[in-house]
């Protein structure tokens, strides 16, 4: 079938809105009619070079990195089942899931599906069987993001990568637990633990760290600091909890300072569209005895020096740890935050400050590049 895609050809480059030829779902796949789509600073990072391999090392694997069609915070409904799908059926309403989840490898198994092994082909371009299903139409293979290509307003994907909601939930709600308020909430709730009296402070507020402020808050947390450049995301952030805010690092260390008497924060959370090597050091300076830092943003896959004092790593017993997709598992969590969402115990309507149809997304990713989106939304449909 044919549909239409946001094509981006290089790095450095604009999508291109093109219509594209779409393969037939195959064994366990699906085919996804989109309605809407988060447009998460991720994306941004194959526009930028962040997360391109080597070109020998792609071409060693066998795997396409450009021409690719981004997206991975999409939502939308089933409109055609492959064989052997076992685990959706035509009109089943979706959102896609960025790591796919197998559910038989031992992360799968111990409760840690965001670790799932079928990661590991994330970055391959084709889906999770190694062959292709979108081409352009004269012939010509396109990469898919994370095995699911959700700027285009169809896509055939592996049911591993997507999530069952509840039909009531409003699509372009529902796309926003696909990353970045799973990625956000989970980075304060599951990965930092924040527990009720902690401070907490986040770096970064956009569409990730604007739930790990709403996670922090919710937790209980005392103090919730929102470090953000952007006085837009500064005032923001206080509707989701934080009952401080900072414009740099540098403000957030002397506000803490005061707050805490010296002790500095329980938790810190980085969420920073793009991680930044050089600013650890002044990071972890945030982090108190004895408390945690939670890396969650991504830096650029090739970067290898980060500055750390490992003297004071070890003798304040502070922790860094890492985590993608907020330490979640989004088989259960996804429903579980729609389900907070139908209850009013978790904000979602407030995280959209835009939306966008899919021919304008370059002046989406525009205006997330000038700060004046919470998140900007692709609506399809
Ligand atoms: C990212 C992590 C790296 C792969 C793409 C998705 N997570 C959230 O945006
Ligand atoms: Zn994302």
């Amino acid at each position: 079938m044919k549909t239409k895609a946001a094509i981006l050809w290089e790095p450095h480059a604009d999508y291109v809105i093109d219509e594209i030829e779409l393969d037939a779902p195959r064994q366990g796949e699906v085919l996804v009619e989109f309605h809407a789509c988060g447009m998460c600073h991720s994306d941004e990072h194959l526009v930028t070079g962040d997360m391109a391999l080597p070109p020998e090392i792609v071409t060693m694997l066998g795997w396409q990195q450009y021409p690719i069609i981004c997206g991975h915070e999409g939502a939308g409904i089933v409109v055609e089942v492959g064989p052997g799908t076992d685990s959706l059926a035509v009109g089943d309403h979706v959102v896609t899931s960025f790591v796919p989840s197998c559910g038989k490898c031992p992360s799968c198994v111990s409760g840690h599906s965001n670790l799932c092994d079928l990661g590991a082909g994330l970055l391959a371009g084709t889906q999770l069987d190694g062959t292709f299903r979108h081409h352009t139409n004269d012939g010509k293979d396109l990469a898919l993001m994370c095995c699911l290509g959700a700027f285009a307003h169809h896509s055939v994907l592996n049911q591993a990568s997507l999530v069952k909601i509840p039909e009531d939930v409003p699509l372009d709600k529902a796309a926003l637990v696909a990353c970045g308020v799973t990625t956000g909430w989970g980075s304060a709730v599951y990965a930092a633990e924040v527990q009720a009296g902690e401070t907490v402070v986040v770096v970064g507020t956009g569409g990730v760290g604007m739930n790990a402020v709403q996670g922090a808050a919710m937790s209980g947390a005392r103090y919730v600091i929102a470090v953000d450049p952007v006085e837009f995301k500064r005032e923001q952030a206080q509707i989701f909890g934080a009952t401080h805010t900072a414009a740099s690092i540098g403000d957030a260390a002397a506000l803490l300072g005061e707050l805490t008497w010296g002790q500095n924060a329980n938790k810190v959370i980085v969420t920073t569209g793009e991680g930044n090597p050089g600013d650890l050091a002044s990071i972890m300076a945030l982090v108190g005895k004895g408390g945690r830092c939670v890396y969650t943003s991504v830096a650029n896959m090739n970067a290898n020096d980060a500055q750390l004092n490992l003297f004071d790593l070890a003798m304040q017993q502070k922790q860094l740890v890492g985590t993608i997709f907020g330490s979640a598992n989004p088989r259960y969590d996804i429903p579980r935050l729609l389900g907070m969402y139908q209850s009013g115990k978790l904000k979602l309507d407030e995280l959209i400050t835009n939306t966008y149809s899919l021919d304008e997304i370059n002046q989406g990713y525009q205006d997330m590049r000038d700060g004046k989106n919470v998140r900007g939304v692709l609506i399809y449909k």
